[in-house]
């Protein structure tokens, strides 16, 4: 039985291949000399063999897993994806009598399917010995969501053989005991610069899941269009680039239900102050004026009525604990040379700085009145950190220094550099996203806890539903595997 080997270069690259060439579904299978499994991100421990089993391309679910709906649809999706090749050759199972493998029993200890920050998602995945082989591959898990993760492992250990036409896992007897190293682990969407397409998102969702990513940051809103329907401000969506660039709350509302069944929860962000021009297109009295539209009018209570109402409406459709109030990139111009805004300044004896943090301070009380903790971007906690809301999570971009000190000040924080994690910086190779350390810099145990993780950003200014996925992937697959597998696995010794 073999031990498992700090990765070479040679290794994790291949691995990677292996991982691009499995998400985008391509039918060629690498040879499999490399020590180290095909297994993407690195599980936590393992321990191997060197049989070959067959897998019955009837395989049947088992165990306590079937009385839920969530993993009866998974398993059907990852037969799907496991007999994609021999589906083709169907025929053939006439032809063999039997195959080591012809159950997968999945036996998880809750059927709760409640999908929070910090879900358990452990799973320990067996396959014995062919010998010993009772037909049957066991998936444990304390939860339904750790459960998709082993199915996602399983899938993963399971190739199609062009020489005898099955399908097999190589190299049992498999031990695997696995979790993430950090709870968050996320991939932002910008439906803003440009729309995607309802089936673009599911299909980039459903990637996700092959990666273990577990958090969609959905910045659905920007300056350029508001492409959501929200039933309280009608008229905000307007602000959409046509009716056919728009999402209904039915839409918002499958989006989260397709990204739970895969164990993903959805934090939706509304960007304000600094980039809600678009919410002007219906309602311009937003705008400080006509010829300046952002930041939002600080000055006016309808301001903060219309975000109530879009918060109102959003968490009803959001169940995730965490929503993203933006926060970033913040010109107060507008504010100090529209005499209208200007004079609400003076006679509230703010500076733009201080209009700005009032503006934030609001916002997060609206998010917390809705039992929501706020995120913001790091400017927030780079302007005013004194002043946030401790529940307040702060979301690094600019550069990699913030989260050290913001868990030393006590508060959470997530990781997303924009140096390697900024997926439309093109030039960044898959190595340098893959060696970008979330807790590089921070020592203390009670520190580390804070860090929740991670996220890559795929900002849409130059991206669309035809590049979208290639841009993604596989860079995101580096930093998917950084937030699961265990530090030392992921480092260059
Ligand atoms: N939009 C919003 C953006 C960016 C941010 N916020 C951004 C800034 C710099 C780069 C990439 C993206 N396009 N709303 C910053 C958080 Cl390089």
């Amino acid at each position: 039985m073999k031990l498992w080997a700090p990765p070479t270069w040679h290794t994790a690259f291949a691995r990677a291949l292996f991982f691009t060439a499995f998400a985008l579904s391509l039918s060629q299978a690498l040879p499999a000399h490399s020590s180290l499994p095909f297994i993407w991100p690195l599980p936590a421990a393992f321990t191997f063999g060197n049989e070959t089993l067959s897998v019955d391309p009837a395989l049947s679910l088992a165990g306590n897993a079937a009385s839920s709906a969530i993993l009866r649809a998974a398993f059907d999706r990852y037969r799907g994806i496991v007999f994609k090749h021999s589906d083709r050759y169907g025929f053939l199972r006439t032809l063999r009598t039997s195959y080591d493998v012809a159950k997968l029993q999945i036996n998880v200890h809750s059927h709760s399917d409640e999908l929070q920050l910090g879900v358990d998602e452990s799973y320990s995945l067996f396959v014995s010995s062919a010998e010993l082989h009772s037909g049957v591959v066991t998936i444990e898990a304390n939860t339904v969501f750790g459960a998709l993760r082993g199915l996602e492992t399983f899938s993963q250990l399971c190739t199609f053989d062009y020489t005898s036409k099955t399908v097999q896992i190589n190299k049992a007897p498999w031990s695997i005991r696995d979790k993430p190293r950090f709870a968050y682990r996320g991939l932002m969407l910008d439906t803003s610069r440009h729309y995607l397409p309802i089936d673009a998102i599911k299909q980039i969702i459903e990637s996700m899941s092959y990666a273990k990513l577990n958090v969609l940051h959905w910045h659905i809103i920007d300056e350029q269009s508001f492409p959501l329907e929200v039933p309280s401000y009608p008229n905000l969506w307007k602000g959409s680039y046509s009716k056919w660039e728009r999402y209904t709350v039915e839409d918002a509302y499958e989006i989260v239900n397709f990204s739970k069944m895969r164990g993903i929860n959805v934090m939706a962000e509304v960007d304000v102050p600094g980039h809600g021009a678009s919410w002007g297109v219906g309602y311009p009295s937003l705008w400080p004026s006509p010829s300046c539209k952002e930041p939002l009018d600080v000055s006016k209570n309808f301001t903060f009525d219309v975000l109530s109402g879009i918060l109102s409406d959003m968490r009803k459709i959001f169940p995730f604990e965490l929503f993203h109030l933006g926060g970033d990139e913040v010109n107060t111009d507008c504010w100090s040379n529209t005499s209208q805004v200007n004079s609400w300044l003076s006679k509230n004896r703010l500076t733009p700085k201080e209009a700005y943090e009032y503006f934030v301070l609001k916002a997060q009380q609206i998010a917390l009145s809705k039992k929501w903790s706020p995120v913001n971007w790091e400017e927030t906690f780079n302007t005013f950190p004194a002043k946030l809301h401790p529940q307040t999570v702060v979301h690094n971009w600019l550069g990699p220094g913030v989260c050290p000190k913001a868990v030393a000040k006590g508060f959470r924080c997530i990781f997303s550099n924009q140096g390697v994690w900024y997926l439309d910086h093109l030039d960044v190779p898959w190595e340098e996203v893959y060696t970008a350390e979330p807790l590089e810099g921070i020592r203390k145990a009670s520190e580390q806890k804070l860090v929740l993780g991670g996220e890559v950003c795929m900002w849409g200014e130059t991206v669309d539903t035809s590049d979208v996925q290639q841009t993604i992937w596989p860079r995101a697959a580096a930093a998917a595997e950084r937030l699961w597998s265990s530090r030392d696995h992921t480092t260059r010794t």
